[in-house]
């Protein structure tokens, strides 16, 4: 059996396969609500035989969306439609999961599609985003944001216990906390973005203080039969990496010890212009890095798409899952494709049976 095929085991869930799907924004939502195309699109996806599928960075606040399209989680109306779709995930076999986000400082943008830049806090579509610091990112992103508050603080790290609890109250079993890519909580570990001079800035203690913070109450909220996890940016490629993967691993030892169960590991992007070394899984041997230095199990994305370097980073114990994300939108059965690739036995079989019956009888 190949190895990306074995299951894999997190406190009370079983995945069927090492294959997950991780969350990608849509940016389709009507004040946060989900709608039929996220019905369909996360049932296609679970319906290919991922073992997870990670629902897209769902706001904890109106404020913290990326776009004014993005999904969110703020009130109790938000989680019937969220219910929907945990539970058609649920029916084709994977395991739903849901990533819980605060964009800060980048909120507040257009689609991707339609220019991926900040809307101006003076535009209606637009409003003033938060940051741990006046401190704007740059670019296209050109929009200072407001220093949070204390009381802000506060306020948003209920946010996110509020977020956790619809999530569970709406069926999800994985949760994933969005503390990577330049958003809120990343962007408050972050030596570019944090310039705070209070307990909630300086050295590397003081940024991570948001971020342990917000973990620990989500971990009081979070069944602890569950897993709960961080998607977790370890690396800016701003010449500075081997101090920024030290104090992140530094801190991901925290985060295990406070309650976290899993690390998906990510880059920072807290500035417009890294070097990030675009390849085929770049990421995967800083992830390893993180798996042995911290023990906890990881993920990562970031091209690791094809089956037999999917399988091979399993193999190796590089990574415990693969995050396959890009590839699953030019084919929703991609776990399919894998297991042909990589010789699994009745492959046709990791789909439902109204299609594998077909295929396997005609192969
Ligand atoms: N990453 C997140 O953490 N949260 C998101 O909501 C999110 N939205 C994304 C939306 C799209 C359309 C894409 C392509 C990526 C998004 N990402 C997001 C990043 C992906 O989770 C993933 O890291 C990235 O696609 C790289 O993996 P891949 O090479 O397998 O595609």
């Amino acid at each position: 059996m190949a190895a990306l095929f074995e299951p894999f085991t997190l406190k009370d869930v079983t995945l069927r396969n090492r294959i997950a799907v991780p969350p990608m924004c849509q940016y389709l939502a009507e004040d946060g609500f989900t709608n039929q195309w996220h019905e369909a699109h996360y049932q296609s996806l679970a319906r290919g035989g991922a073992g997870l599928v990670i629902v897209e960075a769902t706001a904890v606040s109106p404020e913290g969306r990326i776009s004014p399209n993005c999904l969110g989680i703020w009130s109790e109306e938000h989680v019937s439609g969220l219910r929907s779709v945990a539970q058609r995930i649920k029916d084709q076999g994977a395991v739903a999961g849901i990533q819980i986000a605060h964009a800060g400082r980048k909120a507040s943008a257009n689609r991707p599609w339609e220019g991926d830049d900040h809307i101006l806090p003076t535009d209606e579509k637009g409003w003033q985003p938060i940051g741990p610091s006046a401190v704007a990112f740059g670019e296209h992103l050109p929009v200072t944001p407001t220093e949070v508050t204390k009381a802000d603080i506060e306020r948003v790290k209920g946010d996110f216990v509020n977020g956790a609890k619809r999530a569970r109250e709406a069926g999800f079993e994985w949760l994933e906390l969005h503390f990577a890519h330049g958003y809120l909580a990343q962007s408050f570990f972050s030596r570019h973005a944090n310039k705070r001079t209070d307990e909630y800035g300086g050295d590397a203690k003081g940024r991570a203080r948001f971020l342990l913070e917000t973990l620990s109450a989500v971990r009081e909220e979070w069944p602890q039969n569950l897993p709960l996890t961080v998607r977790f940016g370890v690396i800016e490629y701003d010449g500075e990496d081997e101090q920024t993967l030290n104090e992140s691993i530094e801190l991901i030892k925290q985060f295990k010890e406070i309650g976290a169960d899993f690390v998906n590991v990510s880059v920072n992007f807290n500035i417009p212009k890294a070097s990030i070394p675009w390849g085929p899984a770049f990421l995967a041997p800083i992830a390893e890095r993180v798996r042995n230095e911290a023990a906890i199990p990881v993920a990562t994305a970031w091209g690791v798409d094809t089956p037999e370097l999917a399988n091979e980073t399993i193999e190796k114990q590089q990574l415990d899952l693969v995050m396959v994300g890009r590839m699953h939108l030019t084919n929703p059965h991609w776990t399919y494709y894998a297991a042909k690739k990589l010789g699994v036995e009745k492959p046709s079989w990791v789909l439902p049976a109204p299609y594998a019956h077909w295929l396997e009888r005609y192969a």
